[in-house]
């Protein structure tokens, strides 16, 4: 087990601001992850499967899925007197049991959901980066289960595919019940657009199911937010209210986190108000079934991974080079048993990973090398350095590991 505090400091909670909420910092698989993946930061609790379990299966078991809390876990355990409630720029203000959300008809969609930090430990290789030291699994592909935003938003007299209300609401915010010190003991939080939000083509989940199960307490029991295709801080976990208002949501990961600044800003010259929030993710692949650095008995190899794009867009390529990047050849890609993936088909999961195979011989030391192309024609970057940033998000450029090809006895 590694623990890797970087610069999230443990914090002193405030159990008064807690009143019908309990908190802990372990999540309830803790020993889990230290089996079968890394916890990067105890409290917060944040963890990582291995590289290899999170490839084993397309849909990601619930043990091996990535954790990443900004502030205590919440427990959320007085189902009767839970409600969330509906307010700001509306006709009707409304509170929800969980009961009248589970009487909404139940959508399932399989989303990937990947941290904006996600693979931040290899941009920090070029120059440091600030935050939480992220391999390449900070991902996860789930069946999420639970009523459309856009359907719950039209009961309180939002029809869909509103961008404004009749009170000027252009934004949906989600607030959570956990705290944290980056928002001075206040609320997680975050905002999509409201167009967005009463899309149903959108897909955007309150979700209370994660494959096939209630949801558990580490990914937002009873109740959380699954925005498909954007990065995963807007997914809202143990949502307590949800507010209309007119500009994005002020609050700290939206506005002083989670941007993308180009390589030129530093910590003296930046103004986060430069910047939007960022939403969609990039083109993104990673290989799994090698580590960093690997030794063979002889050349033949399976290379295994994922690939990704954000905005529902599917992956149309996956290419692998055996030369450190100057010749490829093209991965096969699926998702489930039985049905050929299609980048934009009908029978393909939109907003969910690929995951792509190809079997190679390598003669001597080389780079294998992934890179992932999207429907739009994305392609991963080459470098690292051209999309470096401060906060070391969105490290999406051509992932590489070594091989050496020896004898058994190495
Ligand atoms: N309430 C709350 N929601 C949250 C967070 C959080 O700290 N608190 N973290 C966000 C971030 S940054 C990510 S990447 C995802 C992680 O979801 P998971 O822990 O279910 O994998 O939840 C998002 N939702
Ligand atoms: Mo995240």
């Amino acid at each position: 087990m590694k623990i890797d505090e970087e610069d999230e400091p443990s914090m002193t909670i405030d159990h008064q601001v807690f009143k019908t909420y309990a908190v802990e910092y372990e999540c309830t698989t803790m020993l889990q992850m230290k089996l079968e993946g890394r916890i990067l930061v105890g409290e917060p609790f944040n963890a990582e499967p291995h590289r290899f379990g999170l490839i084993s299966s397309y849909v990601t078991p619930v043990d091996l899925f990535y954790k990443r809390n900004h502030g205590p876990i919440p427990i959320v355990d007085d189902i009767e007197r839970y409600r969330l409630s509906v307010t700001g720029l509306i006709e009707i203000q409304k509170e929800f049991s969980m009961r009248d959300i589970r009487d909404l008809p139940k959508y399932t969609v399989a989303a990937t959901l990947q941290c904006a930090g996600n693979r931040r430990t290899a941009m920090s290789e070029t120059k440091k980066v600030k935050g939480v030291g992220w391999g390449v699994a900070a991902l996860g592909n789930a069946v999420w289960g639970g009523a459309k935003l856009a359907d719950v938003l039209e009961l309180v007299g939002v029809p869909k595919l509103s961008s404004t209300t009749l009170r000027g609401g252009k934004h949906v915010e989600f607030v959570s019940v956990d705290r944290c010190k980056e928002e001075n003991g206040g609320p997680y939080k975050a905002s999509i657009p409201l167009s967005q939000a009463t899309n149903p083509e959108a897909d955007v989940l309150l979700a209370y199911e994660m494959n096939g199960e209630p949801l558990n307490r580490d990914h937002g029991y009873p109740l959380r937010v699954v925005v498909p295709g954007v990065i995963g801080a807007r997914s809202v976990k143990w949502l307590d209210s949800i507010s209309v208002i007119t500009e994005e949501c002020q609050g700290f990961f939206m506005q002083k986190d989670y941007k993308m600044f180009p390589p030129s800003v530093n910590w003296e010259n930046i103004n986060w108000s430069t910047r939007r929030p960022q939403m969609d993710f990039p083109v993104q692949s990673a290989i799994c079934s090698l580590e960093d650095s690997n030794v063979l008995k002889n050349g033949k190899v399976t290379v295994k991974g994922y690939a990704v794009s954000g905005g529902g867009r599917g992956i149309e390529r996956v290419d692998i080079s055996i030369d450190g990047g100057k010749t490829w050849v093209e991965a096969s890609r699926y998702q489930k048993p039985g049905v050929p993936y299609v980048a934009d088909g009908i029978h393909s999961d939109k907003w969910a990973w690929v995951l792509f195979e190809a079997k190679v011989e390598v003669q001597n030391g080389t780079d294998i090398v992934a890179k992932a192309v999207d429907i739009a024609g994305n392609v991963q970057p080459e470098n690292v350095e051209s999309i470096w940033n401060l906060r070391g998000i969105l490290n999406t450029s051509w992932h590489r590991v070594h091989v050496r090809v020896g004898r058994s006895s190495m």
